[in-house]
């Protein structure tokens, strides 16, 4: 039984027979918007806390390595990523980390609430930064009916989505995948969230062969993030024409330019390590 100070991710079907809580200070806002239900907490342990839909999205102790390793991996797995495309990511964590990269000249974000732009924007500044950065333009709509009006323009489209469930559901589809690729100049790539192993295998390997349809060279990373279920999380990444070794880095970072970026969590060994899999991890999606 929760105590009423308490929160807990209810969704049974996406974690059956688990529920991460967190103790909780004050619930700081609720409403439903025209897509979902938006919280916005204070924990105890993990700070501010924003959840869609009952499932937690994001909190300011840990959003970094979800938030630099979605954005750094297809980022460093590109020669010259000048033009990006964020979809989803309202909080602004995805854009804050972009916006570090150098070879970085333009930014476009498409999220379908503003209402999570909103709210990020009043309660998680640390996130919601990434939205003032002069190299990002935001649009908010669907970013379906975006990537359909925008072909052959990005070097690397990032989508950080939540779970495929809600509005969320389209990105994880094949159809998805057909969109970015024809929205991708030649050698472009992308990198979506794309589940955990530990709890939906068998979904991730379906959306990994979604990208397989329409990418040429395709694999996952994954990342531990303590406030998600199983405290894990992957990314699908797929270079559409080249075939490409994700393992290496193209380019490298030393640790002082890690440090003048606030990079925390990514590394050139880190990026390595995120594509090594368990043994029955490898075979379930070959
Ligand atoms: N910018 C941070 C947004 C986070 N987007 C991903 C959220 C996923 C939450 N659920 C994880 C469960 C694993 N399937």
């Amino acid at each position: 039984m929760i105590a009423r100070d308490w929160f807990s991710e209810q969704q049974q079907d996406l974690w059956p027979g688990q529920a991460f809580s967190l103790k909780v200070i004050k619930f700081v806002h609720e409403e439903k918007s025209k897509y979902q239900n938006i919280k916005i907490l204070e924990t105890e342990t993990y700070g501010t806390c924003l959840v869609l839909d009952g499932i937690i999205q994001c909190t300011t102790r840990d959003e970094f390595s979800y938030q630099e390793m979605i954005s750094f991996i297809p980022l460093n797995s590109h020669p010259n990523p000048t033009k990006v495309l964020i979809v989803g990511g309202g909080d602004g964590g995805v854009a804050r980390e972009v916006a570090k990269h150098p070879l970085v000249k333009e930014i476009h974000q498409v999220e379908i609430d503003k209402r999570v732009v909103e709210l990020s924007k009043k309660y998680l500044p640390n996130m919601a930064c990434g939205f003032y950065d002069p190299k990002l333009q935001l649009t908010i709509g669907d970013g379906l009916d975006y990537m359909r009006k925008h072909e052959k323009e990005f070097d690397v489209i990032i989508t950080d989505s939540s779970d495929p469930i809600g509005p969320a559901r389209s990105l994880f589809e094949e159809n998805y995948y057909k969109l970015m690729s024809n929205a991708l100049r030649p050698g472009g790539v992308v990198c979506s969230q794309g589940g955990s192993y530990w709890l939906e295998a068998g979904y991730v390997k379906d959306t990994i062969n979604s990208c397989r349809k329409h990418f040429r060279s395709v694999a996952y990373a994954h990342t531990s993030v303590p406030s998600y279920p199983c405290g894990h999380i992957g990314f699908i990444i797929g270079c559409v024409d080249f075939t490409r070794d994700f393992k290496s880095p193209i380019t490298n970072f030393s640790d002082k330019e890690l440090d003048d970026m606030n990079v925390k969590y990514y590394s050139s060994s880190i990026h390595s390590a995120a594509f090594a899999l368990p043994r029955w991890v490898e075979k379930c999606f070959k």
